[in-house]
C-alpha cells in the first residue's frame, strides 16, 4: 500500500473513494462536508437521506458509503469525527474508529485508492499532530490486510500538511 500526502482540496481528487468529515446528520454542513456536497451535487445528499431513513444518523466513529455524484470518484464515504472538547482517549479512540471503518467500508466496495482529509482537526478542533498520528498509525495498521493500494492525505492547510510530511518521512508513528 502506497501512503502518501498532498495539499490540495479533496474535491478535485481522482481515486476511487473520498472520504468526508461529516456530522451525525449526514445532511450537509460547512468545511470539507459542505465542499464535497457542493461539488458533487444533489445525488450525494439524496444518497445520504435513504440511508438516515433506513439507519437513522450516523454515530461518531461510524461510517457509511454513496454514491460520489458529480465528484471524479465513485464512492464518497462519510464517517463522524469526535468533537475534541476536552479531549481524552475516548475521543482519540473515536476518531481511530473512523479511519478504520472508512477503510473496512472502502475494503467491502473493492476500493483500490482513498483520499483522507484532516478529519476533526477543523471546526471539531482536535489537536492537528495527534490527529495526524492516529490517521497515519491506524492506515498502516491495515496496511497488509485489505485491497487497498494507495491512501492519499489530503491536506487543506500548510500546518496539517507539514505534520503529515513530517510524520510519514520520519515514521514517527505510535
Ligand atoms: N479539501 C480538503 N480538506 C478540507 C477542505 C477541502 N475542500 N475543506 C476543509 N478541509 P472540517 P471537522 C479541511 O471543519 O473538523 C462540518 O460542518 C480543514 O482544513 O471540514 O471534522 C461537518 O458537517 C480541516 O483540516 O471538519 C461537521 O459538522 C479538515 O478538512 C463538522 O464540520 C476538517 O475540517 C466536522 O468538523
Amino acid at each position: 500500500m502506497k501512503i502518501s500526502v498532498i495539499k490540495s482540496d479533496i474535491t478535485t481528487i481522482k481515486v476511487d473513494a473520498i472520504v468526508n468529515a461529516a456530522n451525525t446528520s449526514l445532511l450537509g454542513g460547512s468545511g470539507v462536508d459542505g465542499a464535497i456536497h457542493k461539488k458533487g451535487g444533489v445525488e450525494i445528499l439524496n444518497a445520504c437521506k435513504e440511508i438516515r431513513n433506513k439507519q437513522g444518523s450516523c454515530k461518531v466513529g461510524e461510517a457509511v458509503i454513496t454514491t460520489a455524484g458529480k465528484l471524479d470518484a465513485k464512492y464518497v464515504i462519510h464517517t463522524v469525527g469526535p468533537v475534541w472538547n476536552k479531549g481524552g482517549f475516548e475521543k482519540e479512540a473515536l476518531l481511530r474508529n473512523c479511519y478504520q471503518n472508512s477503510v473496512i467500508l472502502a475494503n467491502q466496495n473493492d476500493v483500490k485508492s482513498i483520499a483522507f482529509p484532516n478529519i476533526s482537526t477543523g471546526i471539531y478542533k482536535f489537536p492537528k499532530k495527534i490527529a495526524a498520528q492516529i490517521a497515519i498509525g491506524t492506515i498502516k495498521r491495515y496496511k497488509n490486510n485489505n485491497t487497498i493500494e494507495e491512501v492519499i492525505f489530503v491536506c487543506f492547510d500548510e500546518e496539517n500538511f507539514s505534520i503529515y510530511e513530517k510524520i510519514l518521512k520520519n515514521d514517527t508513528t505510535i
